[in-house]
């Protein structure tokens, strides 16, 4: 070796891994964007890739190997087997398909519903311990799926939700604002899809309420304007897809964020696709993940922030609860 080793005879091998692990299950563009993000977040010392090509498998784990000199250490391993998924502390599943154009998520719920069945047992008997967070679409429902065939707690199993739709929300505002967005605070809640709630009561700029600020100027035409602001974030998307044919980069950003809040036990605040019921009216009966702002730490999510709601709001969010609530009842499972 080119390393003197001078502690050979009393160097210890620790038996208890100290090390992050998350795995992620399909490596589209979705999983490849998260792939590829999560190594420049500096959060994670190794990293397994599974999906179904191998040769595919292989090639993008070489080209992310290729990065090693420009980025934080990470061990990176790429199989079909979820032999290498061993004892990972998070494991994002984005396979399966994506909505084409005409196609709304929820069509694309049957062909992913059996993919998630072959998945989520191989994974919770690799890492019994694990957080299990969720990108494919529908997310909300794929997720409550992911919870029923993984037998854990609520609190390990997240969707991605509405964490990306916040994010085009708080950039559009800041673009009609004229500010950075990160100063702006601002919740998209429900499902992440087409009955998305944006919670308007609760939006603020650098600690200033918006809705107090905007009624000093024309109300009905400022209200107009939050309300396409809102229409834009449901329908970016599909803008997204119409135009270079799958979203990535901002979806890869999103869910890096989630797995450095969750896994470094930062206690933040996102909107995630999480057991909703009993929270905010909807009933108890009502079992479905829809998004709702939450704290993430280690545990997963470790409470539901209680933002006082208008009644509009609070009623589109029960709405939105009772969609998919009505889809679910129609699956098996
Ligand atoms: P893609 O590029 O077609 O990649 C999907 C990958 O899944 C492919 O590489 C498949 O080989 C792989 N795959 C299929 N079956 C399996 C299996 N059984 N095991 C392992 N891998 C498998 O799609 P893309 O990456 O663009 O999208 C992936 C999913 O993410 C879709 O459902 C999208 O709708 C969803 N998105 C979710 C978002 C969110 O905010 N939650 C945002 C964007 C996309």
């Amino acid at each position: 070796s080119i390393f003197k080793n001078i502690y050979h005879a009393v160097m210890d091998t620790p038996t208890k891994s100290y090390t992050t692990k998350i795995t992620i299950v399909g490596v589209g563009n979705v999983g490849m964007a998260i792939a590829h993000t999560i190594l420049t977040q500096d959060i994670v010392e190794e990293l397994a890739l599974i999906g179904t090509n191998f040769d595919k498998l292989q090639g993008e784990m070489l080209d992310l190997q290729h990065v090693a000199a420009f980025l934080p250490r990470v061990q990176i391993q790429a199989d079909t087997d979820y032999a290498i998924t061993a004892r990972s502390n998070l494991c994002i599943i984005a396979a399966g398909s994506r909505q084409n154009p005409r196609e709304s998520r929820l069509d694309l719920l049957q062909h992913n519903l059996k993919i998630f069945t072959s998945i989520v047992p191989k994974l919770v008997e690799k890492s019994p311990g694990c957080l299990l967070l969720v990108v494919t679409n529908p997310v909300d429902v794929l997720t409550y799926i992911t919870w029923k065939l993984s037998g854990f707690p609520p609190n390990r199993v997240i969707g991605s939700g509405t964490n990306l739709d916040s994010s085009r929300f708080r950039f559009l505002l800041a673009d009609y604002l004229n500010v950075n967005a990160q100063d702006v605070q601002a919740y998209m809640v429900g499902e992440h899809g087409d009955s998305s709630v944006a919670l308007w009561s609760s939006i603020s700029v650098g600690g200033v309420p918006i809705l107090s600020f905007v009624t000093n100027k024309s109300e009905e035409f400022e209200q107009q304007v939050l309300e396409n602001i809102r229409k834009k974030v449901v329908h970016s998307a599909y803008e997204v897809i119409r135009l270079k044919g799958y979203t990535s980069w901002a979806v890869g950003y999103s869910v890096a964020n989630l797995a450095r809040s969750l896994l470094r036990d930062q206690r933040k605040i996102h909107p995630v696709s999480l057991l909703s019921k009993g929270f905010y009216g909807i009933g108890d009966d009502i079992e479905v993940f829809l998004s709702l702002p939450a704290m993430l730490g280690r545990s997963g999510v470790l409470s539901v922030a209680q933002i006082t709601l208008t009644d509009v709001e609070k009623e589109r969010l029960q709405n939105s609860a009772k969609i998919l609530w009505e889809i679910q009842r129609q699956l098996n499972i």
